[in-house]
């Protein structure tokens, strides 16, 4: 016969187990910027570190924000020479690891701005990850430090 101790402990078990599963704690976003670019241009490039300190894989799906039509996730790529991006349906984040979105490599790309945006403005970005937890994070507006690979020219 079951202790009436014995099922409280089980309850207090699962609620443990519910609440560690709760990737809130183990999630850090960082250095969260969009590199600046001529008011003409409307595909504007975005970067961020997502550190996942849990011992799962996080899964992130989409990206969005009240300033811009449209969020994608993109990589870049040399090939024969020639840069090129290409989009990701969905970017995973390893346990224990950073994953950073940085010029030259992976990117957050962000289509048809509504207002300006210059040198720091601060953007609302909104992630969703496959578990259904969302992220808000700001993402300051930023002049390009470097003349690195990226390019802002598009062949979608
Ligand atoms: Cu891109």
């Amino acid at each position: 016969m079951k202790s009436p101790n014995s099922t409280i402990t089980c309850f207090f078990l699962i609620f443990l187990l519910t609440n560690s599963a709760f990737a809130g704690e183990s999630v850090h976003i960082q250095n969260a910027w969009i590199r600046e670019a001529p008011p003409t241009i409307k595909v504007m490039a975005g970067y961020l570190d997502i550190e996942n300190s849990s011992d799962r894989a996080l899964t992130l799906v989409s990206a969005e924000s009240p300033e811009f039509e449209r969020i994608e996730f993109h990589i870049s790529q040399v090939e024969n020479g020639v840069a090129r991006m290409q989009q990701q349906k969905r970017i995973i984040i390893d346990p224990n690891t950073t994953f950073s979105f940085e010029p030259g490599g992976y990117h957050l790309m962000l289509f048809n701005n509504s207002t300006p945006m210059r040198e720091g403005k601060n953007v609302s970005i909104k992630l969703t990850f496959k578990d259904g937890e969302t992220y808000v994070l700001d993402a300051k507006v930023k002049k390009s430090n470097s003349n690195d690979s990226h390019h802002h020219d598009h062949n979608h």
